[in-house]
């Protein structure tokens, strides 16, 4: 998987990718991650990006034209299965999107900044608009990371135990149960019995309990669908 991430500001987002997991899925060779400054696309001497939005609402809107310019020039090299923007106002990301993302090979993502893109790249280019939440951050950065992240771990290899993913809160729509590890009784508190018993069905089926009871607590919308 390659994926372009286009930005204003791409030294926010480039330790994420420089550390842990995400690192290795890139010296493994799985994963491409190329970061974009949009400034280099930018106009006059002083590579201006955005502009007063027209109407008069406050903040500035990122221009047409460098946006255009950064992704053609990237179009021309390969075909992208997915151009992403990243905005408040976009679908609600989860699991289920992360998976689908996860076997497209070339994924563009274009962060929004200050009040948003010119709508003519949205209506252009722009094939999936993504929100990870219902909160509004300075700008689309951070959420191409969460997204990256949330689809990298997703690709064959990039885990060491490939079981590891499947098992993840949300995969079957059910958070995760408690987990527990050495010492068995740590200040007198014990680990549940079970997961000491080596019996493989009874643990399973205890962590299925758990895990269908703490979804129940905390998250019953998704014992809905
Ligand atoms: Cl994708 N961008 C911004 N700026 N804020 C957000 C978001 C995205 N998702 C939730 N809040």
């Amino acid at each position: 998987m390659r994926i372009d991430i286009i930005s204003v500001l791409p030294e926010l987002i480039r330790s994420p990718f420089e550390a842990s997991i995400l690192k290795r899925a890139q010296q493994k060779g799985i994963v491409e991650v190329h970061l974009h400054n949009l400034k280099d696309f930018g106009m006059g001497k002083h590579r201006q990006v955005d502009d007063y939005s027209f109407g008069g609402n406050a903040g500035m809107v990122l221009r047409p034209e460098p946006l255009f310019a950064c992704i053609e020039s990237l179009q021309a090299e390969r075909t992208y299965d997915a151009i992403i923007y990243t905005t408040p106002d976009g679908r609600r990301f989860d699991q289920k999107s992360a998976n689908s993302l996860s076997l497209l090979e070339n994924i563009l993502i274009i962060c929004g900044h200050y009040k948003g893109i010119d709508q003519r790249v949205r209506d252009h280019f722009v094939t999936h608009e993504i929100s990870i939440g219902d909160y509004v951050l300075s700008g689309g950065e951070l959420a191409a990371a969460v997204i990256s992240d949330a689809i990298i771990r997703l690709i064959p290899g990039v885990l060491n135990d490939e079981t590891s993913a499947l098992t993840d809160s949300f995969q079957d729509n059910l958070l995760a149960p408690p987990v527990y590890t050495r010492p068995a009784e740590f200040r007198g508190l014990e680990v549940p019995e079970v997961l000491t018993s080596g019996h493989f069905q009874k643990i399973e089926d205890w962590n299925h309990a758990q895990a269908l009871q703490r979804t129940k607590e905390r998250r019953p919308d998704l014992l809905e669908d």
